[in-house]
């Protein structure tokens, strides 16, 4: 008797469960076929492992381009030369600008025993390299018959920005030895002349042929590594790449003092000490 298969019957005889079939008797054919496909799942584990280790590693490791930033302070000692009162009477338009006396800036000692416009900067450790020159301007004001800043740098090609904002003549006169001098009249209030420098110069003196009580100095530089004391007698030289570097000092009256810098995989610090 012919016995009936129906689809039910047939799934009737299906086993529930499989049992597992022991590696041992796997062909080494399909063994094969299997370690093509275990390469592609450890590839992407790798990759990803690969990835995530250099992602922290980025995290922990310092920037090698800019290692560390150099701060410190100038300090003073002894007692500070009395400052001669500046006599404006020469330019009504000059003295009508001040209440108050004013006083020459030549030596600005703080209250906290450190020293104001000391000009620092790397003088050796970077030759060889080369440094763009920003293209925003360094300003000195001819304000109140008095230049603002008195002490400061800037770059070689960096735009020297002059403005008069004195209802009255200003003759800017550069004494530079090293760059090309310049003699400028400035007769209008709000006016502005642009100047660059092409050649380091520690300091070029800057001086108003109308008001002999006029100067300022300026760090011309090849590089973006300065500073200048304020009323802390602090200054920082931010983003110096790892190196060992002579730092100078300058100032107006005291001179020049240098010290070697060394700067690693953090900032650095140094002092000065000018006498009085
Ligand atoms: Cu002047």
């Amino acid at each position: 008797m012919k016995r009936l298969i129906t689809l039910s019957s047939l799934r009737d005889n299906v086993p529930n469960e499989v049992e597992a079939i022991p590696e041992s008797v796997i062909p080494a054919r399909f063994k094969r076929e299997s370690k093509v496909w275990i390469p592609a799942f450890a590839g992407m584990t790798v990759a990803t492992l690969a990835m995530t280790v250099i992602m922290v590693a980025l995290l922990f490791l310092p920037k090698p381009a800019f290692a560390g930033s150099i701060t410190g302070k100038v300090n003073f000692t002894g007692t500070p030369p009395q400052m001669e009162q500046i006599s404006m009477n020469a330019d009504p338009v000059c003295a009508g600008l001040h209440s108050e006396p004013v006083y020459a800036e030549t030596v600005i000692a703080n209250s906290n025993g450190t020293l104001k416009n000391v000009f620092v900067y790397v003088k050796e450790g970077l030759e060889g390299k080369t440094f763009p020159a920003p293209t925003t301007p360094v300003t000195i004001d001819q304000k109140g018959c008095h230049y603002t800043p008195h002490v400061f740098g800037i770059q070689i090609g960096q735009p020297f920005e002059i403005l008069n904002s004195d209802s009255t003549l200003h003759n800017i006169h550069s004494m530079a030895e090293k760059n090309k001098q310049f003699n400028l009249g400035m007769p209008i209030q709000g006016m502005k002349l642009t100047k660059k420098f092409d050649t380091p110069e520690v300091m070029a003196k800057i001086k108003c042929d109308v008001h002999p009580w006029m100067s300022a100095y300026i760090g011309v530089l090849p590089h973006p590594y300065f500073g200048v004391t304020g009323d802390d007698g602090t200054f920082e030289i931010k983003d110096l790449p790892a190196g060992e570097y002579t730092v100078e000092a300058w100032h107006e009256q005291y001179g020049t003092q240098t010290q070697k810098v060394t700067v690693g995989e953090g900032p650095a610090s140094v002092e000065f000490t000018f006498n009085g």
